[in-house]
């Protein structure tokens, strides 16, 4: 790789977390190819250099300052003690890092592993859990396939990623507690070269551009016009909701911006106003402030 003072972004090169992190970079403007195999990518319309690493590696590039910025998922960093900043949740790679049994088994709490031995690829975050649960259980260290360990009779329980369940549930594993949630988030670290920081901060706002313009759908509707002041309060937009008059002189249109989460709800009290011809759009990016 040439030594240029490009920025640099780490993603992981193959993995769970690899399309969510190349959907992101694309969705933030970035231009760029990638082949199978390759290590590294220039940007085409911005001075960024795109690392391909294995996610165990991504918090050390980044702590070194050998990359400024790195998506690895938040199990990996409470897992080492490294010194990144973690900048933001990116609402992908979700996973819940969980306790799990033998179907079989009778315990019904994880108390009951007391004594025991238990399996993970994650001894720092497993051993500080069970501390705090005051459980002296013995921990095997495993780097993969943690979910056979039980039926080798290697351990009493496992501690291991879960996100649909569907492995639990082919090894007859049934989860007993959750240590953690996780997710995709954003590092970014204090030996990111003067000239390259103001390029961090602009990326980073980006991110949240994409994660609103994710959050929020654009609303369009026709409202009685005596309605607006109850309305107003309805959808407040950003600053106030975008009011333009229709032909008939009794009705407004209006437009603005509401959270997803919200959006049923609102769009129910916006009927009980008179509101009528609702149209609702994705929104492309959004930029709040
Ligand atoms: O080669 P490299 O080291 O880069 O990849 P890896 O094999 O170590 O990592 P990878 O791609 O498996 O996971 C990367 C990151 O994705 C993790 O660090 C998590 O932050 C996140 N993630 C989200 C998951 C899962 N979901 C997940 N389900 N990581 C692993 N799993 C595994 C889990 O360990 C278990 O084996 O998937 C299996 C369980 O999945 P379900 O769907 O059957 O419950
Ligand atoms: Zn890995």
């Amino acid at each position: 790789m040439e030594l240029n003072g490009n920025l640099k972004i780490a993603v992981q090169r193959s993995g769970r977390l690899s399309e969510g992190s190349l959907a992101l970079l694309r969705q933030m403007g970035l231009r760029f190819e990638t082949y199978q195999d390759r290590l590294f990518t220039s940007c085409r319309n911005m001075p960024i250099d795109i690392l391909f690493l294995r996610d165990d590696d991504i918090p050390e590039y980044v702590q070194d300052g050998v990359a400024d910025l790195g998506i690895v998922g938040s199990n990996v960093l409470d897992e080492r003690d490294v010194n990144v900043e973690r900048l933001l949740p990116l609402d992908f790679g979700y996973c819940a890092l969980s306790i799990a049994i033998p179907e079989t088994s009778s315990y019904t709490s994880v108390q009951e592993l007391n004594g025991k031995k238990i399996a993970t690829s994650y001894p720092q975050i497993l051993a500080k859990y069970i501390k705090k649960k005051n459980i002296k259980a013995e921990i095997i260290f495993l780097k993969g396939c943690v979910e056979i360990a039980p039926a080798l009779k290697v351990a009493d329980g496992i501690c291991d990623l879960v996100s649909t369940g569907s492995t639990l549930r082919t090894n007859r594993l049934r989860t007993i507690d959750t240590v953690m949630q996780s997710q995709a988030v954003l590092i970014g670290t204090e030996k990111t070269k003067p000239q390259n920081r103001s390029t961090v901060e602009k990326l980073i706002l980006r991110v949240q551009a994409v994660q609103d313009a994710r959050a929020y759908k654009y609303i369009m509707f026709n409202l009685p016009r005596v309605a607006l002041e109850k309305v107003k309060k309805l959808v407040p937009g950003c600053k106030s909701p975008t009011v333009v008059p229709l032909a008939d002189p009794d009705f407004i249109a209006v437009h603005s911006v509401v959270l997803e989460e919200e959006f049923w709800d609102i769009v129910e009290k916006i009927r009980e106003c008179g509101g009528s011809g609702i149209l609702v759009s994705p929104i492309e990016k959004f930029i709040r402030s």
